[in-house]
């Protein structure tokens, strides 16, 4: 396992063709001529340099976003005609719901004939991270895309292979020009651009917690566009003492590294009830030495060494792994006090803070003792401990003995400064949608 993912070998990368901006269904330079490179964070080798946008390409991929959303036949496209790719499931669920976007109309007290509309709500800027890149791709053009709306969106400068391919697919799926446009660039330039720009409708954007912040501020500051926020968490998992043991400690290991715990729903807070404390300690800390993991190295390392300067115990991990790659160790901390930066920062790695509870009542303060709410996680078969637990935490989902149960028509989102709006299901189709109410006097009558 360890060799696998070490070995760079292991995994070939393709041909890259697509390198340049996407803006109006053509691969162009940009306004600049500035180009960044993107590394492969396996051996930290250079794989190839993008073009790299700024204020004047997102002017102008806006622009053509605009003419698209104005005049083209996106927008006014009868839902049933929507063609996309059968590629993934995210795709197919909303391919299915464009067709189903319907207003009401209402019974009213006056002799008014009134309902409402659905209309798509323009422009759309999507604002991504580098964690997940491709179902981030998704989750945020498919709904937009259903609910007939143009975009532009930009990939994290981490990873911008896969929104530029992306977009050539959409091409050649027969989306028509203009309706979507992919911008890699950094943050303070092409993403600051988007969310302060007076002719984007909508920004839906998922990172951290500060930079949401900054999104939803340059938002307000120019066009009061609305915003939805997806951001970081430090998500729970309580297990009572009624669990088996060997599945939580699986699950909870799972948990936190997943994707190496560079997961937004991650179980970076593990809290187990005193009379299977001991047990599930020792066998969590065996387990975790076989696994191997790779990461947003300095960042994890300098957490790493809070914990220990705080006085939090280290079990096992907290290394560097090998010499080349950006890869840490598997590591769990315990006697984790809930005020220490380990248990309340987003560390975005294989760090698991583990401690121990008595009472149900205990459980839930400690589960709650964050500033943020996107996931949780229950380890029980005792029917009332779930229920009643699920439903006093809060945190957008809660997964009980499971983690990372998700289907596409599941809203998700989060609860407390994990942000707000949904993506996924409907709620997400909804976020680029609104409403417009149309009266009209019924003849003949007083109203
Ligand atoms: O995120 P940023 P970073 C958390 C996680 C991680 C930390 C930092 O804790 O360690 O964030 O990651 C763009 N205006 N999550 O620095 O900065 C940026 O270019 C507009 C949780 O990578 O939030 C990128 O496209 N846009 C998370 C996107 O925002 C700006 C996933 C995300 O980058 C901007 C990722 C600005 N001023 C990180 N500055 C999750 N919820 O899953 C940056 N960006």
């Amino acid at each position: 396992m360890a060799n696998l993912i070490l070995d760079s070998s292991f995994v070939k990368i393709p041909t890259i063709k697509f390198k340049k901006l996407f803006i109006n269904g053509e691969f162009v330079d940009s306004v600049s001529g500035k180009t960044f490179e993107t590394v492969d964070p396996r051996t930290e080798e250079v794989i190839t340099k993008i073009a790299e946008a700024t204020k004047e390409d997102v002017d102008i991929a806006v622009k053509a976003a605009r003419e698209a959303f104005d005049f083209g036949p996106w927008p006014r496209m009868p839902g049933a005609t929507v063609d996309v790719p059968e590629s993934a499931n995210i795709l197919r669920y909303y391919a299915g719901a464009a067709d189903k976007i319907h207003g009401e109309v209402f019974k009213t007290s006056r002799n008014l004939h009134l309902y409402t509309l659905m209309e798509p709500i323009g422009v759309v800027g999507h604002i991504i991270p580098w964690n997940v890149p491709s179902v981030m791709f998704f989750a945020k053009v498919a709904p937009s895309l259903a609910a007939g709306c143009t975009m532009v969106l930009k990939p994290a400068e981490q990873t911008p292979l896969s929104a530029l391919f992306y977009a050539h697919l959409a091409k050649e799926a027969g989306i028509p020009d203009g309706v979507i446009n992919v911008l890699p660039g950094f943050g303070s330039t092409a993403g600051a651009a988007i969310s302060s720009h007076m002719d984007i409708d909508a920004v839906s954007f998922t990172g951290s917690t500060e930079t949401g912040r900054r999104v939803m501020q340059a938002a307000a500051m120019s066009n009061l566009k609305p915003v939805s926020l997806e951001l970081g968490g430090k998500s729970p998992v309580l297990v009572f003492d009624d669990a088996d043991v060997d599945k939580a400690v699986d699950l909870a290991l799972f948990g936190i590294l997943h994707n190496k715990g560079e997961i937004c729903v991650a179980f970076s807070r593990v809290f187990v009830q005193e009379g299977i404390y001991d047990e599930f300690e020792k066998k969590v800390v065996e387990k975790a030495k076989n696994w191997t993991s790779k990461v947003q190295f300095d960042k994890i390392l300098s957490y790493i060494d809070h914990g220990k300067n705080e006085g939090a115990t280290l079990l096992t991990g907290g290394k560097k792994i090998g010499n080349k790659g950006y890869y840490i160790e598997p590591t769990i901390f315990t006697n984790v006090k809930d005020d220490m930066l380990i248990a309340q920062d987003e560390i975005f790695g294989p760090v698991m803070a583990l401690s121990k509870f008595k009472t149900i009542e205990e459980a839930i303060k400690k589960a709650n003792n964050t500033k943020y709410g996107l996931a949780a996680g229950i380890v029980t078969k005792d029917l009332d401990i779930a229920n009643t637990v699920s439903r006093s935490i809060r945190a957008g989902i809660i997964w009980i003995n499971c983690y990372f149960a998700f289907d596409t028509d599941c809203p998700f989102g989060g609860y407390k400064m994990s942000g707000f709006g949904r993506d996924y299901g409907l709620d997400a189709l909804h976020k680029y949608l609104q409403v417009k109410s149309v009266a009209t006097p019924i003849y003949n009558s007083p109203w």
